[in-house]
């Protein structure tokens, strides 16, 4: 008898204590990148790491196994929806197989800081948890345009003859235009490049001398069109897990994060003067061209993604565009 009461005391004291114990243990989570590790789409990332695991002490640490190396920048989106790794740094182009709507991020014309005022964060959130079973944390690459980078001449907005290198970023846009198109990981650009597989590829104004991509480039094509978008997400369940102090945390530092997206206009500046330093020349069109190339990359863009999803792509549209 009086060992059974013991027992059962035994028992009440761990069910009592264990929550306790388990709120107050530090928590460790595994981040990886689906941009190469120290690259520009990579660094407010790492820097958003190094916050949390220097003010996360007792509370948070990320452990960071890096980038595509680690898991393919095309499986990272799975990698969070299944739970292998709680939190990464990837683009909505590296997962619309899972979520189409993923890619209408790049679509936005207005700054994450008022998206997250009229309710368009609140939303995309919702779509992420249901259908990528993620959390959408935070905008880490927001302001920089894409652009065409090429080996070959053009002298209209007709990419007829040419080899694309893209995602799905770029995809209808440029077979609007009459390219022919192949896509790869970023990991796969330069090698793409130096064997003459492609003529040219999509990439954001920002980072094509961190892989080397500027030996291998002769034009770039003006203006940039879209948003690049480098988003963090956390898998749902894990999020769901957290202490309220371990969200307010990541909460927190996500924020820091999305008004470090300012800063990157000192990066567009840089980057646009180092390619015509490396001897990048532009391509520009006259206006009515010009009218008609942003035209077609906006067009294409929506269509693509209210064509794939009917239910979220116009309300999408309505909250990200500009009014
Ligand atoms: O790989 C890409 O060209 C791409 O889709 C992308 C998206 C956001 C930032 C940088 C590249």
């Amino acid at each position: 008898m009086a060992s059974n009461k013991i027992a059962l005391g035994i028992a009440l004291a761990t069910l009592i204590a264990l929550p306790v114990t388990a709120g107050a243990q530090e928590l460790t989570i595994k981040a990886v990148s689906a941009f190469p590790e120290g690259t520009f789409n990579s660094k407010n990332f790492e820097s958003f790491i190094q916050r949390i695991n220097a003010a996360g002490k007792g509370v948070l640490q990320i452990n960071y196994i890096g980038g595509p190396k680690a898991i393919p920048s095309f499986e990272v989106g799975n990698a969070v929806r299944t739970g292998v790794v709680e939190i990464a740094n990837v683009t909505g182009a590296f997962y619309t197989t899972i979520m189409p709507e993923a890619d209408a991020l790049k679509l936005a014309q207005i700054p994450v800081a008022e998206q997250r005022k009229n309710g368009a964060i609140e939303y995309i959130n919702s779509i992420w948890n249901a259908k990528a079973n993620a959390y959408y944390l935070a905008r880490v690459v927001d302001g920089t345009p894409f652009h065409i980078y090429l080996n070959k001449p053009i002298d209209k907005p007709d990419l007829k003859g040419l080899k694309l290198r893209v995602t799905p970023v770029y995809r209808d846009f440029f077979q609007a235009l009459g390219a022919t198109v192949v896509q790869t990981a970023p990991g796969e650009v330069y090698a793409a490049l130096e064997r003459g597989v492609v003529d040219g590829y999509g990439w954001p104004i920002t980072g094509i001398f961190d892989l080397g991509w500027h030996e291998k480039t002769k034009f770039r094509v003006d203006p940039g069109f879209y948003n690049a978008e480098v988003s963090i997400l956390v898998n749902l369940d894990a999020w769901k897990k957290m202490t309220d102090a371990q969200r307010a945390l990541l909460q927190k530092e996500a924020l820091t994060a999305e008004a470090m997206n300012a800063d990157y206009a000192r990066d567009i500046a840089e980057d646009t003067r180092k390619q015509a330093a490396a001897g990048i020349k532009t391509i520009a069109f006259d206006a009515a061209n010009t009218k008609k190339y942003l035209d077609t990359a906006y067009a294409t863009g929506w269509k693509g993604v209210i064509d794939k999803s009917p239910e979220h792509g116009p309300k999408l549209r309505q909250l990200i565009s500009k009014k």
